[in-house]
C-alpha cells in the first residue's frame, strides 16, 4: 500500500505578484503528481492548503483537474482536507468541489476504508480547526472518534500545529494523537519534519512544495522541498523523501559601505543558483541612519550583470538602519529571540500592570498575539472566534471592578486672554462617576 503524501501546495499563489511565480507553484505540483504516478502509488493525499485561497484563479483549478485526472485514470485514489487557506470564509463551497477526482474528507465524510492484498487500510482526515480552545476541543474529540472507527492500518490527515515541533500558535501535543494511527499525515508547517514515536507511529510534515516565504529558505537548503512516499504495508510505516525542484531563493546581508566586497564573495553561490534560469534574492541592507544614497540601484546592476542578464530575477529589499555599535549588538540579540515570544512577554507585562505576569496574563497575551496574526492573514472567521474568547476572559472582570468612589484628578488647562483667574471647579478633584458622566 503506497501513498504519496503532499501538503501546502498553495496552487494559485502569485508570489511577489509575479506571473512566473504563479506558474512555479503549478509546475511543482504537476512534477510531484507525475512522480507519484511513476512510483505506482495507490493513493495521493493532500493535507490541506492545496489551494492558496478558497477562491483561487480558474487556472489553478484547471491545472489541478488536468493533473489529478491523469492520476485518477491510472486508478489512483485522491484525498484531501482543507487548510486555513482553502477553507471558505463565507458560506460557500471549497474549490475542491470543482475537481471531481478529489474525495474531500473531514466535513461530513471523515474516512474511507480500502482493501489491498487482503489487508484493510483506513484513510481518514479532518479539516483545519481554529487554534482556539473550542476549536481544539472539537478537533480532539473527532480524532478520538476516528481512532475508534478506523479499521486496519490507519492514516490520518490533519492541518494543524503540533506544539512539540513548532510554536506558531496553539495546537496538538504528540501524546494527544491515539497510538493506533500508523501514519499522521500533517499539513500546515511549511518545513519538512519526520518524527517516529517509540510505538512506531510516524508523524510527518512534507512541508510546502515551493518556497512560500523567506522563512522557508533555511529548511529548503537543509532538507529540500517535496513530498513523501509512504509504505503502509509493513509492521511499521516507512516514508521516503521525494524532492521537487523549486526556484532557488537566497537571503543575503550586505553592510554599507562594504556591500561590494560582500556581494563579490557571495556571487559564486548566486551564480550556481542562477543556472536554473530563475532566482529570487532577499537583500537585507545594513545602512547608517543618515545615508542619503540608495545603494539598491547599484547592487541590482551588479547582480544582473554578474548573472549574465538572467531573465527571471526578483530581488526583495529590507533596510536596517545601524547607528552605533551597540545598536547593532541589540539588533543581533533580538534576531536570536523568537519575535512572537517577545510580543507575548511585552503584552503579558502590560496586562500585569508592569508586575511579574502570572499564568493568566501569559495565556491571554498568547491569545492576543494569535489574534494579531489572524488579522494580518485576513483570517476573519478564526479572528472572530478569538475575539470572543478574549472578551469572555475573566481577566477583564477583575480589571474593570474598581473600588467605589475612586477619586481621580482632572485638571483642565484654561487658556483665556481675558482673565488669568482659574475657575474653581477645574481644580477640584472629581469622582470617577462624575467624570464619566461628563461632570
Ligand atoms: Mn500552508
Amino acid at each position: 500500500m503506497l501513498i504519496a503524501h503532499l501538503a501546502d501546495t498553495h496552487l494559485g499563489k502569485k508570489q511577489y505578484h509575479l506571473e512566473w511565480r504563479e506558474q512555479d507553484f503549478y509546475d511543482a505540483f504537476t512534477y510531484a503528481i507525475e512522480q507519484a504516478i511513476s512510483e505506482h502509488v495507490d493513493a495521493i493525499i493532500i493535507s490541506g492548503d492545496m489551494f492558496d485561497t478558497y477562491k483561487p484563479p480558474n487556472r489553478a483549478i484547471k491545472i489541478a483537474r488536468d493533473t489529478l485526472k491523469r492520476a485518477a485514470d491510472k486508478g489512483i485514489k485522491i484525498y484531501s482536507i482543507l487548510g486555513e487557506h482553502d477553507t471558505p470564509k463565507t458560506r460557500d463551497y471549497p474549490p475542491q468541489v470543482l475537481v471531481p477526482e478529489i474525495r474531500l474528507l473531514g466535513i461530513n465524510d471523515y474516512m474511507d476504508i480500502i482493501e489491498k492484498d487482503g489487508a484493510k487500510y483506513t484513510i481518514a482526515g479532518i479539516i483545519h480547526h481554529p487554534p482556539t480552545q473550542r476549536g481544539l476541543a472539537n478537533l480532539k474529540k473527532k480524532i478520538k472518534q476516528i481512532a475508534v472507527d478506523a479499521e486496519g492500518k490507519t492514516l490520518l490527515m490533519l492541518h494543524q500545529t503540533i506544539i512539540n515541533f513548532f510554536k506558531l500558535e496553539r495546537g496538538l501535543e504528540i501524546h494527544e494523537i491515539p497510538e493506533n494511527i500508523s501514519y499522521v499525515a500533517m499539513g500546515h508547517l511549511h518545513w519538512r519534519k519526520l518524527y517516529r514515536r517509540s510505538n512506531g507511529q510516524l508523524i510527518a510534515y512534507p512541508g510546502s512544495l515551493e518556497i512560500t516565504s523567506v522563512d522557508d529558505i533555511d529548511d529548503w537548503k537543509k532538507n529540500g522541498k517535496g513530498f513523501y512516499i509512504v509504505d503502509l504495508s509493513g509492521d511499521r510505516p516507512e516514508a521516503d523523501k521525494i524532492d521537487v525542484p523549486v526556484t532557488p531563493q537566497e537571503k543575503i546581508v550586505l553592510e554599507y559601505p562594504k556591500h561590494r566586497i560582500m556581494l563579490a564573495k557571495i556571487m559564486p553561490e548566486l551564480r550556481k543558483h542562477a543556472e536554473s534560469g530563475k532566482l529570487i534574492i532577499h537583500v537585507i541592507l545594513h545602512l547608517p541612519r543618515k545615508l542619503e544614497a540608495s545603494p539598491e540601484t547599484e547592487i541590482r546592476q551588479i547582480i544582473s550583470r554578474e548573472l549574465g542578464g538572467i531573465e527571471k530575477l526578483h530581488i526583495t529589499w529590507t533596510r536596517r538602519y545601524i547607528g552605533e555599535e551597540d545598536e547593532k549588538a541589540i539588533e543581533e540579540q533580538l534576531e536570536e529571540q523568537d519575535p512572537k515570544e517577545i510580543e507575548k512577554s511585552v503584552i503579558s507585562i502590560i496586562l500585569a500592570d508592569n508586575k511579574e505576569p502570572d499564568k493568566e496574563h501569559l495565556e491571554l497575551a498568547e491569545t492576543i498575539v494569535a489574534l494579531k496574526d489572524m488579522l494580518a492573514n485576513d483570517d476573519l472567521i478564526n479572528a472572530q472566534h478569538l475575539v470572543e474568547e478574549i472578551a469572555r476572559h475573566e481577566y477583564w472582570l477583575r480589571k474593570i471592578r474598581l473600588p467605589q468612589a475612586t477619586i481621580i484628578t482632572v485638571t483642565k488647562t484654561i487658556t483665556s486672554t481675558r482673565t488669568s483667574r482659574p475657575r474653581e471647579a477645574s481644580r477640584k478633584p472629581m469622582r470617577l462617576d462624575e467624570f464619566l458622566r461628563g461632570g
